[in-house]
């Protein structure tokens, strides 16, 4: 076993540990100059580009130990996939270690590595390996002898199983962890696992917080951003293996020759990655752009239409995935316009992609005014369908009943269509949690909505199970992750964003990993392996959604952002032409209490939970306290577990909230010096930002709800640093993210 985990082998912290005398501040701050003239010289010093890829050279004794590992790379038969897998590892093995090792067609030493699949390479197959468990994308690690060498064997079913094996063992080197008597297998629990680009053909980002799209429509098929590649890295050395390109609040263009053309050259890239490319559809394109009268799914040449289109699309992109589609939600077309069911248009396309392969992810995020509470439409809608659907169907379904709230329950749909393979949406950009600058590790959220336990089939029936399709025997199983990815060099406006890009392919991979353990990953791939640098980073990280939480929509509150562009707190707000996108709908704040009524004697959206869950969040006393105004209306002064009263508790959440950014603030302050200056200055610039908004949130939320209970402010806490009448007079134009509506 190395002995390498917490070894400090920064430069910059060595300097840090010796500033005892002047003299050495003198020296210090002279290498500081240096180095920073070093990395401002280098045109992609650590601006965040390389994400978790960086392979940057180890410390020498660790480097040396790895390198008699990893002495040759013996590849099986070419192919595209093994291209880029030769690739990566040169790449990594040459930054990590220093020196590439060398490619061979046989083991002629100790320490080669084998990689590839039985069938590709004689000597794998010479091996014997049991790969049945494996699958089609899993892959095994192993320590093996060839012709009396030491040796590394990285085997796949397929190539991209050893891509992903590839990268595995690379992450074993990023992360200090031991490569001798490597015996690992691991094979994704998910069939897809998908990124939704919420992205226009015109260059902005639904919701993006990272600069323009990365797909550059216009120069496109004829220019292939070297970014796509890099795109491709990355998704795949986390097992993403689908990527959806277009905004689901699509236009018909993406479906026209010329755009498909571009998408073509898209999918062209991704193919050695195991990526394939998706198109979100728009129900209506064969009026708009196929001259006909009407997209009536039951209408014969309405069908006749999308087959052709599916045709012609397979023809252009043989590994096609599929259809993802927005219907009959905040003005999108769809099937019941003309008074058919989800499961009608599903079944139309799903009929036209089935011959191909291909599959339709149809989303249940619907809700119209007219219902008497928006977190109970998708159910109603969607539940009497169970059964009806296609077998290439997939329900995508948000982690919860209203919109990627900085907390919600589960939704009730996962569990209660038990015939129909069910797939979870998550929001990895931060529409909700602070945009860009707001540090915000989206593990926890993500593992909580994993791990609830719906009761369908009695206890143990969690959200997981539901999706990986273990419940009901589902085998089309899948995960989709809206991306949080632009322009910007960092890829997701900030360097701790990535993290949460990287964390949902994780969790796609296998939804039983730990957030923490994944946040550890990243943290050691992404900046270091100093346990000083890891534990502090690793801990704020994971209380960081908690942090926004309370200072946000604390107790159960949820959807108190400002109107429209969701920047900012307003919980005062009813200026949305539709109620049930006003904040005031959901906090129903007045003189005697504050909450939202689901259980039995208000929505009864309690109900759609299974009888033991229902039982739960019908009982204001069993009810977890962190739901609490998502289920109840209770009066202000309702007494919590902790003896205060609700009034109290609300403020002390918000107030709780603002510490906990301070305190993430001290804590990034003692890190100065572990990193690199220009990923450290930036999180700490941002963290400055989370912090007056963190406080901003806070005092606008008092304020407004203390002139709704008419209750002092409980002593000891301080008063808005602002009057009410301040907050509300704050608007906001050009916010990112919005103006593409
Ligand atoms: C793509 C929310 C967002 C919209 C998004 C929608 C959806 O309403 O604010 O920007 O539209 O969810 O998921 O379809």
């Amino acid at each position: 076993m190395l002995a390498v985990t917490g070894a400090r082998h920064d430069n910059a912290r060595r300097g840090r540990s010796a500033l005892a005398t002047p003299i050495w501040r003198i020296l210090a701050a002279a290498m500081a100059v240096a180095l920073f003239a070093l990395f401002a010289g280098s045109a992609h010093a650590e601006d965040g580009y390389d994400l978790w890829l960086r392979y940057r050279p180890l410390p020498a004794q660790q480097a040396a130990a790895y390198r008699s590992h990893a002495s040759q790379l013996v590849f099986g038969a070419a192919s595209p996939t093994q291209t880029v897998t030769r690739q990566e590892l040169l790449r990594g093995l040459g930054g990590l270690l220093g020196r590439a090792p060398a490619v061979s067609d046989s083991v002629t030493r100790d320490g080669a590595i084998l990689i590839g699949t039985p069938a590709s390479s004689p000597l794998i197959q010479h091996l014997q390996l049991d790969t049945r468990s494996l699958g089609k994308e899993g892959y095994l690690i192993r320590s093996v002898v060839v012709d009396g060498h030491p040796a590394t064997a990285i085997v796949g079913n397929s190539d991209v199983g050893a891509l992903y094996g590839a990268f595995r063992f690379l992450r074993l080197l990023q992360t200090a962890q031991s490569i001798e008597h490597l015996d690992l297998h691991d094979a994704p629990r998910l069939k897809l696992r998908v990124l939704d680009h919420w992205d226009y053909l015109n260059g902005q980002v639904e919701r993006g917080y990272a600069g323009a799209s990365i797909w550059d429509w216009w120069k496109l098929p004829d220019w292939r951003d070297p970014r796509y590649t890099d795109y491709a890295r990355a998704n795949a050395s986390i097992g993403i293996n689908g990527t959806v390109v277009n905004n689901v609040n699509a236009g018909a263009e993406i479906l026209t020759p010329r755009y498909l053309q571009k998408v073509a050259a898209l999918a062209d890239v991704f193919r050695p990655y195991g990526i394939r490319v998706y198109i979100s559809a728009r129900f209506s394109a064969p009026m708009e752009i196929g001259g006909l009268k009407t997209a009536d799914p039951l209408d014969p040449q309405v069908r006749q239409w999308w087959r052709n289109k599916a045709d012609e699309i397979y023809k252009l992109i043989p590994d096609f995935g599929g259809f993802l589609v927005k219907a009959n939600s905040e003005g999108q077309p769809g099937p019941q316009d003309y008074k058919r069911t989800h499961a009608d248009g599903a079944n139309m396309l799903a009929d036209a992609l089935a011959p191909h392969g291909g599959v339709v992810m149809w989303r249940t995020f619907v809700y119209s005014p007219s219902n008497e509470d928006r977190a109970k439409q998708a159910y109603d809608e969607f539940k009497p369908l169970d059964g009806q659907f296609r077998p290439n169907v997939l329900l995508q379904t948000k982690n919860g009943p209203i919109d990627f709230q900085p907390r919600e329950p589960f939704s009730p749909l996962f569990g209660a269509m038990p015939k129909t393979p069910m797939m979870m949406e998550l929001e990895i950009t931060k529409e909700y949690l602070g945009f860009a600058t707001h540090l915000v590790y989206l593990g926890p959220l993500f593992e909580e909505v994993l791990r609830a336990d719906t009761m369908t089939h009695g206890k143990g029936s969690t959200v997981a199970k539901v999706i990986e399709g273990s419940l009901d025997g589902q085998t089309l199983t899948g995960m989709a992750g809206v991306a949080n990815i632009g322009t910007d060099r960092n890829w997701c406006g900030s360097i701790f964003n990535q993290a949460n890009w990287y964390v949902f392919g994780r969790l796609a991979w296998n939804p039983d990993l730990s957030s923490r353990a994944i946040a550890e990953e990243w943290v050691r791939m992404t900046f270091s392996n100093d346990d000083a640098f890891i534990h502090p980073v690793v801990d704020m990280m994971m209380g960081s959604r908690e942090a926004a939480v309370d200072y946000m929509t604390p107790l159960g509150l949820h959807h108190q952002m400002g109107p429209g562009h969701h920047y900012g707190p307003a919980p005062w707000d009813a200026s949305e032409a539709r109620a049930d996108w006003r904040p005031v709908y959901y906090n129903r704040a007045d003189r005697n209490g504050i909450g939202f009524d689901r259980t039995r004697s208000g929505s009864d959206a309690v109900d759609q939970y299974a009888p033991p869950v229902a039982a739960q969040f019908n009982d204001v006393k069993q009810t977890p306290e962190n739901l609490l105004l998502w289920f109840h209306h209770v009066p202000w002064d309702y007494r919590m577990r902790s003896g205060h009263t609700l009034w109290y508790e609300l403020v002390a959440h918000y107030t709780q909230g603002v510490e906990d950014v301070k305190q993430m603030r001290q804590t990034w302050a003692r890190l100065d010096g572990y990193i690199d200056p220009q990923r450290y200055q930036q999180t700490a610039a941002f963290l400055a930002i989370q912090e007056k908004e963190a406080q901003w949130w806070r005092d606008a939320c008092i304020a407004y709800f203390q002139s709704k209970s008419g209750l002092p402010l409980p002593a000891g806490f301080a008063p808005p640093q602002h009057s009410l009448q301040y907050y509300e007079s704050l608007k906001f134009d050009n916010v990112p993210g919005f103006s593409a509506w």
